[in-house]
C-alpha cells in the first residue's frame, strides 16, 4: 500500500493517522507556532500604533471623515478636504462620470467603475450617470450602484436619439451597409473592428459579426445627443468611461477643476488615425459647413493637427483650404470635456448639419473624428489638453507614463514598454508638434506641462 503523503489535506471526516504525531514532530510544530505568535504580535502592535498615530493626526487637523466605500484608511489626509463633508457635496465641480453601456456589459462596467473609484473617485465622490438604449436591469443597477462612491443615475435614451432619422433613405443605407460589409470595411456592416498596434496600416479585416447597425446609433448618439440628455443637463463637465477600460495611475487632483481653472475644453489620452473608408465624405461636408458658417472657425484653431501641411491658421482665415483630413483624432472612449462646448451654437449647428447629410448611416462616421474636428476647428488650440499623467488602456491600445517618478512613487503601475504614444499609428507626436510642445515625450508627464 502506497503511504499517504503528509501534506495532503485529509478528506472531511478522515483522521490523520496517530503514527505521524511522534513526539519530535509535535515539539517542532509547537516551537514554530510560538515563533509565529510572537512575530504576529510584534507586527500587529506596530500597525496598531501606526494607525493610532494617523487617527490622532487627523483629529488634530479637525477633519471629520465620512467614508461610504471601504474601511481602509484614505492614503492622503489632505484629500479629505476635497469632499465637502459639511454639505455632503459630491464632487466640487458640476461634473459626472458617464457611461453608455449595454446590460450585457455588466462585468466590464463593474471593472471600469472599480478602477475609476480606486484610482480617483473614492476621494472625490463624483456622481455616475449610466445611459442605455434599453432599460437597465435590476442586477445592473444593484451591482453598479454598490460600487459607486457618489450618487448614481440611470437613464434610457429617448427613441429619437437612437434611431434612423426620417430624411435618411433606408434603401440607400442598407445597400451601403451591404457594400461596406462585402468590402470588409471596418464597421462597414456595423462590424466590430480589431486592429493590432504596430501592425501595418490598414489593419486586418474585422471579425464577422453583425449587430444590425446599432453601432451607427451609438456613434450618432455620442456625436450629437449625449450632452443634451435630461440627466446630463445639470452638468458642465463629463468624464467618459467605457466598460473594460483600465486606469494605471492614481489621479490625486480633480481633473474637472484643472480643466476649468486652465480654460480647457477637451482632454484626451490617446490619439490615432481613423479608418478612411468609414468617413469618406466627412471632411468635404465639414468644409461645406465651414464655408457657410465661417464665423464659427476659431482664430487659433487646430487645423494643422487635422490637415497635413495646412497653413497655420491666422485670424481672418475663414476657410479650411484644400488639404484633406489626415484622419487624426482623439480616441473618444476616454474624454474629460466641457458639455458647454457641445451645447454651443458652433458645435450643435455642426452636428445638425452633419446629421442632415445622413453620413452617420450612409457611411459610418465615428464620434471620435466628429468630436475631434469640432473641437479642433471651433475651439482654441490651447483649450485641448493631453492628460500625459494618465495611464490608460482600452483594448487594443494602452499608454503608460514614461517618467521614473510616476513609477517609483507607486502612483502608476503599468508596463512602460507597452506604450501607444510612440506607435506608428499614434497621432500624438503630431499633436506635440502642432501644439508647440518641443520637449521629449518622456518629459511630458506632469499635467501642468502640456
Ligand atoms: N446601451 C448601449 N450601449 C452601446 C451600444 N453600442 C455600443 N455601446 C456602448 O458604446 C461604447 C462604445 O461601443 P463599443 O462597442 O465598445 O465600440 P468601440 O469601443 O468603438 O469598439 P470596440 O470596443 O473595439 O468593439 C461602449 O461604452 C459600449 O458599451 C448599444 O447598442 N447599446
Ligand atoms: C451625495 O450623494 C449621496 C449618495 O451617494 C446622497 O445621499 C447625498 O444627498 C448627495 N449630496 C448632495 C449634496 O447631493
Ligand atoms: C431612396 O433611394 C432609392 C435609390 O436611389 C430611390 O429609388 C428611392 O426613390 C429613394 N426613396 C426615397 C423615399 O427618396
Ligand atoms: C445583419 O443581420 C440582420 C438580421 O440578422 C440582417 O437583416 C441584415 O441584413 C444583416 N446586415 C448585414 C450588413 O449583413
Ligand atoms: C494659440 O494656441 C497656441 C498653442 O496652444 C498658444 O501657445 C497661443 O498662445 C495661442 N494664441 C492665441 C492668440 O491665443
Ligand atoms: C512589457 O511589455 C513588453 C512588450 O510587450 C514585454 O516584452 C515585457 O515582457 C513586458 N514586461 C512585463 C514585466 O510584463
Ligand atoms: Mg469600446
Amino acid at each position: 500500500m502506497v503511504p499517504e503523503p503528509l501534506w495532503q489535506c485529509p478528506d472531511a471526516g478522515s483522521r490523520i493517522s496517530a503514527r505521524f504525531f511522534t513526539r519530535r514532530l509535535s515539539l517542532r510544530i509547537l516551537s514554530l507556532l510560538s515563533i509565529c505568535v510572537v512575530l504576529y504580535n510584534v507586527a500587529y502592535s506596530t500597525e496598531l500604533r501606526r494607525r493610532l498615530e494617523k487617527v490622532q493626526a487627523l483629529g488634530v487637523a479637525g477633519q471629520p471623515r465620512y467614508r461610504t466605500d471601504t474601511t481602509e484608511p484614505e492614503d492622503d489626509p489632505s484629500s479629505a478636504t476635497r469632499y465637502d463633508t459639511t454639505t455632503g457635496q459630491n464632487g466640487t465641480e458640476k461634473a459626472t462620470l458617464v457611461m453608455l453601456v449595454r446590460n450585457s456589459e455588466l462585468d466590464g462596467a463593474l471593472s471600469s467603475i472599480r478602477m475609476v473609484e480606486d484610482r480617483f473617485n473614492r476621494r472625490f465622490h463624483y456622481p455616475w450617470t449610466f445611459l442605455n438604449d434599453r432599460p437597465f436591469t435590476d442586477d445592473f443597477i444593484k451591482y453598479t450602484s454598490g460600487l459607486a462612491s457618489g450618487p448614481v443615475e440611470y437613464a434610457v435614451v429617448p427613441e429619437d436619439d437612437w434611431s434612423v432619422p426620417d430624411h435618411v433613405n433606408k434603401t440607400v443605407m442598407a445597400a451601403e451597409m451591404v457594400r461596406m460589409a462585402e468590402e470588409e470595411i471596418i464597421y462597414g456592416g456595423s462590424l466590430s473592428y480589431r486592429y493590432v498596434p504596430n501592425q501595418a496600416f490598414p489593419p486586418p479585416a474585422p471579425a464577422a459579426a453583425n449587430d444590425s447597425g446599432t453601432l451607427r446609433h451609438m456613434c450618432r448618439f455620442n456625436s450629437g445627443f449625449f450632452y443634451n440628455q435630461e440627466v446630463m443637463r445639470k452638468y458642465d463637465w463629463y468624464w467618459r468611461v467605457e466598460p473594460g477600460i483600465e486606469l494605471y495611475c492614481d489621479i490625486d487632483y480633480d481633473p474637472f477643476t484643472f480643466m476649468r481653472e486652465n480654460k480647457k475644453i477637451y482632454g484626451f489620452v490617446i490619439s490615432m488615425y481613423e479608418f478612411k473608408d468609414t468617413i469618406t465624405t466627412l471632411w468635404d461636408r465639414t468644409r461645406q459647413f465651414v464655408a457657410e458658417n465661417s464665423q464659427f472657425l476659431h482664430a487659433n484653431n487646430s487645423l494643422d493637427f487635422l490637415v497635413d501641411g495646412a497653413q497655420p491658421s491666422k485670424p481672418g482665415d475663414k476657410h479650411l483650404g484644400n488639404g484633406n483630413y489626415n484622419l487624426c483624432h482623439f480616441w473618444s472612449n476616454f474624454e474629460i470635456a466641457s458639455l458647454e462646448f457641445y451645447r454651443s451654437e458652433a458645435y450643435s449647428r455642426y452636428f445638425e448639419f452633419l446629421d442632415s447629410t445622413g453620413g452617420f448611416f450612409y457611411e459610418r462616421w465615428g464620434d471620435a473624428p466628429v468630436h475631434s474636428i469640432g473641437v479642433g476647428l471651433f475651439a482654441p488650440k490651447d483649450s485641448i489638453h493631453h492628460f500625459a499623467d494618465f495611464g490608460y488602456s482600452h483594448a487594443p491600445c494602452s499608454r503608460c507614463p514614461q517618467d521614473d517618478e510616476s513609477h517609483a512613487s507607486g502612483r502608476c503601475l503599468c508596463n512602460r514598454s507597452k506604450h501607444f504614444d510612440s506607435d506608428s499609428y499614434s497621432c500624438l507626436p503630431r499633436w506635440w508638434r502642432v501644439s508647440g510642445i518641443n520637449k521629449a515625450p518622456n518629459e511630458l508627464l506632469k499635467h501642468t506641462d502640456a
